[in-house]
């Protein structure tokens, strides 16, 4: 009689186990597409998450997508993540994004960001602009940072204008420093980090637009200190050149997914939605190409390689199901 009972209760409690495990498996065998942008971190965490996929039985596909694209086609499905959204930069269009409906929110990065304009230390350490981090310095040591291109101005080498719109041009005219400064943009990533090594190289000043986390973070980065950030003081949030001076606001790092994903592929986004990178993990990403000159390809897969405590517990509850 109590054998019965027992082998009921246990009967019943792995039929309930089997329906669970049974709901949450059976990912879709169609690909599940990754969006690939124009900055390394971006580029080799693709391939990081996608080598996590793939570790779990996933099929993946790579897509090239403009960063400002990249919100509408998750939205529709064209493509099915977002694993680097800035708050600085992207949160209205992912915002906007999850309004319209279509993309969900796949949880945060442990890791807190800033995109902004700035110098390398040793700009600092050689006094080519004294008063730094301060922006009101930028007043008067705008001629030790004109190049052949910038008409004697100060030269701000911004990224690819893809990236952010004209959030820096209107940045000079809010602060009233158009007169003596102007934004160039770099037409890829890679400018930026050639331009610090040739100011170096020929020891004058520059000023990039960078970020963190970011592979600068190991040998140290200045970002230049403007007016606080507001909701409401960038132009695309309703503000004009009275207001448009203000700084970036430090932030979040976002995930997001299209909204089928939980139900196409309940293992992959059960796993993507636990991933969190910190601001080392991300910065070492970048490193591994912008300093040591890997293919992202292999960066990630060295990655993986090397981390493979950090990852392997994301992936350990779907396939302790399916095993
Ligand atoms: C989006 N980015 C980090 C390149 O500014």
């Amino acid at each position: 009689m109590s054998r019965n009972i027992k082998g009921g209760i246990a009967g019943i409690v792995s039929a309930a186990v089997l329906a669970i495990a049974g709901t949450a498996s059976a990912d879709s065998n169609e690909p599940i597409k990754i969006p690939i942008k124009n900055w390394s971190s971006q580029i080799v965490m693709a391939h990081v998450i996608g080598g996590i996929f793939e570790s779990i039985g996933a099929t993946v596909e790579y897509v090239p997508v403009d960063n400002q694209a990249s919100f509408e086609a998750v939205r529709v499905g064209d493509i099915h993540i977002l694993h680097e959204v800035w708050q600085s930069t992207m949160q209205n269009a992912y915002y906007s994004a999850m309004e319209k409906g279509g993309l969900i929110d796949a949880g945060t990065h442990d890791a807190e960001t800033l995109e902004e304009m700035g110098v390398p230390n040793w700009v600092v350490d050689q006094g080519l602009c004294p008063g730094l981090p301060s922006w009101e310095a930028l007043k008067d040591c705008y001629a030790n940072f004109a190049t052949p291109d910038s008409g004697g101005k100060g030269r701000w080498l911004e990224g690819p204008q893809s990236w952010h719109g004209d959030i820096m041009p209107n940045r000079l005219k809010g602060l009233g420093l158009d007169d003596t400064w102007v934004v160039k943009f770099a037409g890829a990533a890679d400018a930026l980090w050639a331009e610090l090594e040739a100011a170096k190289k020929e020891g004058r000043g520059t000023v990039i637009f960078n970020w963190t986390p970011n592979f600068t973070d190991a040998e140290g980065f200045t970002f230049i200190e403007f007016p606080p950030y507001y909701d409401g003081c960038r132009i695309v949030d309703g503000g004009d050149v009275s207001t448009t001076g203000c700084g970036s606001p430090t932030g979040w790092l976002k995930k997001g997914a299209h909204y089928k994903l939980p139900k196409t592929h309940p293992q992959a986004y059960t796993v993507f939605s636990k991933l969190t990178f910190n601001t080392p993990q991300i910065g070492s990403m970048a490193a591994l190409v912008d300093l040591d000159k890997m293919t992202h390809e292999d960066a990630a897969a060295k990655w993986l390689a090397d981390n493979e405590d950090v990852w392997k517990p994301w992936t350990e509850s779907v396939l302790g199901e399916s095993n």
